[in-house]
């Protein structure tokens, strides 16, 4: 079984990348983005839980994330594998997805890290929120709040993966098809 962990700061290219990994290596796509961007536009109590700190650009408590996972990956039991996208975003989603996979005997396989210039991070995130109505991506305030938490919680997780030989770094500067190309190489060789 071949699971990915696709990880970066907010518009390093995970959930493009994703799309590229989904087709030519048959895996589960699991965004945690996208996920609870549906339960708000349901209108959930979860949606609203997490609207309250998305729109900030703040993360979602731990346990609603890691609640949200163990219900795909319980629903999901003959896959090849799954491209985990955007989760973990803390060490403790990390270790807790660690312990559902173990129950499964199907750990993770690598963590793809895409490294991209912080300037060019927030010039993607202004041209999509022009497009997709997404909140958080229209104020510059706010995305540099979320560059800010990536760096503060969620790039601790590379220390996590890195021991177990499971850290990739991958250039993410340059077009979607150069960056997808350097990605296949990368998981090619797992
Ligand atoms: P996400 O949905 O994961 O959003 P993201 O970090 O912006 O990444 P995304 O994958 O969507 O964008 P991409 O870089 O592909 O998270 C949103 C919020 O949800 C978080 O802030 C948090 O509040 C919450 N959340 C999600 N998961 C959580 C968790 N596990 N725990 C707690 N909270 C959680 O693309 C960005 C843009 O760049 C796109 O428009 C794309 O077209 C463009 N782009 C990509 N590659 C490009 C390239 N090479 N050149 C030019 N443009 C490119």
């Amino acid at each position: 079984m071949l699971n990915l962990v696709l990880f970066g700061p907010p518009g390093a290219g995970k959930g493009t990348q994703a799309e590229f990994l989904i087709d030519t290596f048959d895996l589960i796509h699991l965004s945690t983005g996208e996920l609870l961007r549906s339960e708000i536009a349901a209108g959930t109590e979860l949606g609203k839980k997490a609207n309250e700190f998305m729109a900030k650009g703040n993360l979602v408590p731990d346990e609603v994330v890691i609640e949200m996972i163990k219900g795909k990956l319980a629903t999901n039991p003959d896959t090849k594998g799954f491209i985990f996208d955007g989760f973990p975003r803390t060490v403790n989603q990390a270790k807790a997805l660690d312990k559902l996979l173990n129950e499964n005997g199907t750990p993770i396989s690598a963590m793809l890290c895409l490294e991209v210039e912080k300037e060019e991070l927030i010039k993607r995130l202004l041209t999509r929120g022009q497009i997709s109505g997404r909140v958080d991506d229209q104020n510059q305030k706010i995305i540099e709040n979320r560059i800010q938490v990536y760096r503060n919680k969620t790039e601790p997780i590379i220390e996590y993966y890195h021991p177990q030989n499971k850290h990739h770094t991958i250039d993410g500067m340059g077009s979607i098809e150069e960056i997808a190309e350097r990605v296949k190489k990368v998981v090619e060789k797992l």
